[in-house]
Order: C-alpha cells, then sequence, then structure tokens
C-alpha cells in the first residue's frame, strides 16, 4: 500500500520566541512525505492538552527532547505500517499509546506534530494540496480573518490587562480585501501610537505594545485608528476582542491591574457590555474566566444575539466541553486550536460539535508559531468561517495569511469569503 506509514522522524525546530519545538516528518511506502511543526501557547486553558518540556535549567526548561525520543522509541514503531489516509485510526494510535486524558506523557506537542504530518503525508501521498485532501470533495473557502492589532495580557508584559485587540474587515468582499485594509489600520495604528509617545514594543503575536493607561484607552485607539485609516468602524472593520480573563480572574474576582481595581463576576459583566455599546464589536473571546461557567453563561444571555462570543480557555478545543457550553447556554462559538485538542480527529470532533450546536467557529494559531501553514489548509478544507493567526507583521504570522492568498487562487470560490449572513453578526 502506497499510502503505508513507513517512518516516522523527529527534530527539533525553533518557534517565533526562540524556544525548541518539535516537527515531525512522516514518509509513506509510495515515498511521499509530510511534515508539522507544533505551536505552542502562553496563556493555556487548564483543560487542553499539555506539552511534554524537559524542565531544568537549559532552555528554560522548555526543551524538547524528551518528547523527541518518545517520538523515535515509541510513536514511529506505533505508526509504521497504518494508512495514513486513515487519519482517525492514526490518531487513535497516538491517543491509546499516550494513555493519559491531558497527553502528557508522550506530549500534546508530539502527538498533534505527528498527527498533522500523517495528514501532510497523505495528501502528498493521493498527489492532492492538503486542503482539498481535508476538504473530501467540500468546495472549500477562504475564512475571514481576525488580525490583531494591539497585545496585551501574557503577550505583553502585562501592559494593558486584556491580551487582543484585533479587527475584522466585516465589510470586505475577498480575502485579500480583508488583508489589505487591515494593514492600513496596522500603519495607522502605530503612527498614532507614535505620535502619543506610547509605543513601547511589539508584542508575541506582532501587534504593537503600546503604554496605556486603562484597558478602553487601548479601545478607543483602535477605533480612531480605524477612522484614520479610512474606514467606518463597524461598517468596514470592526472590532474583536481576546479578554483572556483566565489570566486575571479567578473565583468570580476579576483583577485589573493596570486599573488598579478588583471587580466582582457581575460588574466585569456590566464593563464588557458597556464596552459593546459604545465601540463596534463584534467579538469577545474568553470575557469571563474558564472556571467562571455562571459568568460565561450570563454573559452570553446579555450579549449573545448581538455578539459572538468565543471560548477558548473555556473549550479549549474539546467537543465534550463544547457540547456542554451548549446545554448551559455558554458562549456561542468556538475558537479550534489544534494543539488543545492534541490530535486532529479530537480537533475536529470539537468542530463538529460546535456545527451541531449551531456555534461558530474560528481556527486559530498560538502565540508561539512557525512557518508551518497546516492551520490555514485545516480552515479551508474544513470550511470554518474564520481565521485567527496574530497580527499583520513577522513571519510566522504572515507565512499564514500569505498561504490564504495563494489558496484563494486556488479554490473554485475563489477568494470570496464566507456570506455575512453566515457569521454571528450577520444573522437577521
Ligand atoms: C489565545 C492564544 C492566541 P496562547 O489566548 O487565544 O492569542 O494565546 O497561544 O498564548 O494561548
Ligand atoms: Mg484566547
Amino acid at each position: 500500500m502506497k499510502t503505508a506509514i513507513q517512518s516516522v522522524t523527529a527534530r527539533r525546530v525553533w518557534d517565533s520566541r526562540g524556544r525548541p519545538t518539535v516537527e515531525v516528518e512522516i514518509a509513506l511506502a509510495g515515498g511521499a512525505r509530510g511534515r508539522a511543526i507544533a505551536p505552542a501557547g502562553a496563556s493555556t486553558g487548564s483543560g487542553e492538552a499539555v506539552d511534554l518540556r524537559d524542565g531544568g535549567a537549559p532552555q528554560g526548561g522548555m526543551d524538547v527532547t524528551k518528547a523527541l525520543a518518545g517520538i523515535a522509541a515509541e510513536i514511529a514503531p506505533a505508526l509504521a505500517g497504518l494508512d495514513a489516509t486513515d487519519q482517525s485510526a492514526v490518531d487513535r494510535a497516538l491517543i491509546d499509546l499516550d494513555g493519559t486524558p491531558n497527553k502528557g506523557r508522550l506530549g500534546g506537542n508530539a502527538l498533534i506534530a505527528s498527527s498533522m504530518a500523517a495528514a501532510h503525508a497523505a495528501a502528498a501521498g493521493v498527489g492532492l494540496p492538503l486542503w482539498r485532501y481535508l476538504a473530501g470533495g467540500a468546495p472549500g473557502r477562504v475564512p475571514l480573518p481576525e488580525i490583531q492589532i494591539f497585545g496585551g495580557g501574557a503577550h505583553a508584559g502585562r501592559r494593558i490587562d486584556i491580551q487582543d485587540l484585533m479587527v475584522i474587515a466585516v465589510g470586505a468582499g475577498d480575502f485579500a480585501t480583508a488583508l489589505d485594509w487591515t494593514a492600513e489600520v496596522y500603519r495607522a495604528a502605530g503612527k498614532l501610537l507614535a505620535e502619543q509617545g506610547k509605543l513601547a514594543g511589539v508584542a508575541d503575536e506582532g501587534g504593537f505594545w503600546p503604554v496605556f493607561s486603562s484597558n478602553e484607552e487601548a479601545l478607543s485607539t483602535l477605533v480612531r485608528a480605524i477612522e484614520q485609516a479610512g474606514f467606518r468602524p463597524g461598517e468596514h472593520v470592526a472590532v474583536s476582542l481576546d479578554i483572556a480573563a483566565s489570566e486575571f480572574g479567578e473565583n468570580g474576582r476579576y483583577r485589573l491591574d493596570r486599573e488598579n481595581r478588583t471587580l466582582s463576576r457581575d460588574e466585569m459583566i456590566d464593563m464588557l457590555l458597556g464596552w459593546t455599546k459604545r465601540y463596534p464589536i463584534v467579538s469577545i473571546e474568553d470575557p469571563l474566566a474558564e472556571d467562571d461557567e455562571a459568568g460565561l453563561v450570563a454573559f452570553t444571555k446579555a450579549a449573545g444575539e448581538k455578539i459572538q462570543i468565543i471560548g477558548d480557555d473555556f473549550l479549549v478545543t474539546n467537543a465534550a466541553r463544547v457540547r456542554h457550553a451548549a446545554s448551559v447556554g455558554a458562549c456561542n462559538a468556538v475558537l479550534i486550536k489544534p494543539n488543545q485538542a492534541g490530535t486532529l480527529t479530537e480537533t475536529r470532533a470539537a468542530l463538529e460539535a460546535a456545527r451541531e450546536a449551531g456555534y461558530s467557529a474560528v481556527v486559530s494559531a498560538r502565540s508561539g508559531e512557525t512557518e508551518d501553514v497546516t492551520i490555514v489548509h485545516l480552515a479551508v478544507g474544513w470550511g470554518v468561517p474564520q481565521l485567527r493567526v496574530g497580527s499583520f507583521t513577522r513571519s510566522e504570522r504572515m507565512a499564514k495569511w500569505n498561504e490564504g492568498l495563494r489558496l484563494s487562487e486556488a479554490l473554485p470560490t475563489g477568494g470570496a469569503l464566507p456570506p455575512r449572513s453566515s457569521l454571528p453578526w450577520g444573522r437577521p
């Protein structure tokens, strides 16, 4: 069988934070090869698959030699001979071999790189680009980009409490235009900050790291940047936030260091609802902490008709969690991060659970990334309507946007974005 796995090899490569990570390369009997690199989060949910890192002093404890050793000693022999086109069999073998609920024994990093490399090899083995292989006959479609302009939280020295201030070019008709508009907003934002003397650096995902005195100042500056770039806020370009509230909230209390105050759950919800009234916000991710289901339910009840409410730390790309969230009415969209799940099969299951629940979905990169563009193919092949990969600078981010441009040329639908009516803010 040409698509039987012949060899699995791993190498240590480096991510966008200069930390070691895992690359897996799989060769098939017929000669086809595929490879993939594990990304890494910094503001992680407690329920996600955990990476296997060496600990100790070298590389700040982040080295991956144990993960590589596990691939050579256990994963390679277990996958040998399996049909790479049978993704669920490959992933089942990985899950069984690891044997832990959080994939901590062999490492989520070892598992996701292996799982994605198998998909790349399988696609090459049957002579298809990855997106088309994953689409399985469906037409595929480019996703609407969600792009970071300002970074904060754990990705920017906690200079502001909230983690990501992003834009979505809701008025753009095609992928390339969405990127053009975002580039203009990014440039305008940088100019504004420089004029105000507030430009402190660049956050982990490439967005500006500003010196703001409050979280809301970041929001109003972003809206001004949209205007100065020549767009109508909310109509052409809208605002999207990742609050990443698990980073500063626990037991229904939310500590805003920047503003030197602590909010109750209800005060946190009121603050966010106030923002949604004053600013053209179409989407908010992790508005409350992962341990605050009651808060997420209350916020979804109050704002879910109008805006997209994404569960990241709360849902961790887990189908069972998505089903539970739908049963209690928490969130209305799921972030899809393959390395939170640990295998492509489980990632896909979370997406299917979202579809069954009527939830929207956003494929997302991590704050630690590489040149690997697998997630763009997942979004296109699986028909996920939105894609988020950080800012509009730095090549680990631009590699994904540029791949989206290439796929726009290859797709039957070209660069056409999902119809507005299929997105949460376009529903009647
Ligand atoms: C998030 C991600 C991406 P990290 O919180 O959504 O911004 O961050 O990869 O650090 O978890
Ligand atoms: Mg998040």
